[in-house]
């Protein structure tokens, strides 16, 4: 049976959700963050040597790391749904889209939030490289989702599922503006009408309310 580990706030909300997307039959166990350190607690660093979230089991079968996940179960459970083939349109688009979420987006976004808690000077230049890469990847996000609805191009793919957590539940832990950029914020607002998305985040995060507007936590 699959069974998804899922840490409370955490990037394994993106396999809660494709587990919903795909209408999977699967065991879901939550784990609460420890209240002081707000990081996993022992019995799921017990899972893998990393002991961070994601981490999956299917039969004799364990893995971890999101882009990892998502490609197993979509190929060993949704038949590729979710997916876009070598040979269709938009592979391409698929593949750099899928992959910008835990290759750019995410590790600059994380990278600041880590900053930011050592009180660096404004002008600190790590800060500020940070600043203007990310700023950039929410500028070509947004001016990508101009032109398509979804990062791939006409279909919702695993592309969403893989970015939409730097965007929402991340702002928790490292909160940033947003509100400049209107096509992410409908686009948000277009992943948060799928009942799948709402499925997930209710049965992971059942106090969250997800963070689709702009609006940063206090
Ligand atoms: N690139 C990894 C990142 C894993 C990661 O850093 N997970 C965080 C949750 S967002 C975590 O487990 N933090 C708690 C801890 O490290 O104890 C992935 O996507 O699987």
């Amino acid at each position: 049976m699959l069974t998804v580990h899922h840490l409370g706030l955490s990037q394994s909300e993106r396999i809660v959700w494709l587990c919903e997307e795909l209408g999977l039959d699967y065991v879901l166990k939550i784990y609460d963050r420890d209240p002081v350190t707000r990081l996993a607690p022992p019995e799921y660093k017990k899972l893998h040597p990393l002991g961070a979230a994601p981490v999956i089991t299917d039969g004799p079968v364990q893995i971890a790391e999101s882009a990892a996940i998502v490609d197993y179960i979509i190929h060993m459970h949704g038949q590729g749904r979710l997916a876009v083939a070598p040979g269709q349109p938009h592979y391409a688009d698929y593949l750099y889209w899928f992959h910008f979420a835990n290759g750019s987006l995410q590790p600059v976004v994380g990278r600041i939030m880590m900053m930011r808690r050592l009180y660096p000077p404004a002008d600190n230049p790590i800060i500020v490289a940070s600043e203007t890469r990310l700023k950039l990847a929410l500028q070509m996000m947004d001016a990508r989702l101009g032109q398509v609805p979804w990062l791939a191009g006409a279909d919702f793919t695993a592309a969403e599922i893989m970015t939409v957590f730097t965007l929402t539940t991340m702002r928790l832990f490292g909160p940033y503006d947003i509100a400049p950029y209107a096509n992410i914020l409908a686009w948000l607002q277009r992943v948060g009408a799928r009942p799948a998305y709402q499925r997930a985040m209710q049965k992971g995060d059942p106090g969250l309310t997800p963070l689709l507007t702009a609006a940063n936590p206090a």
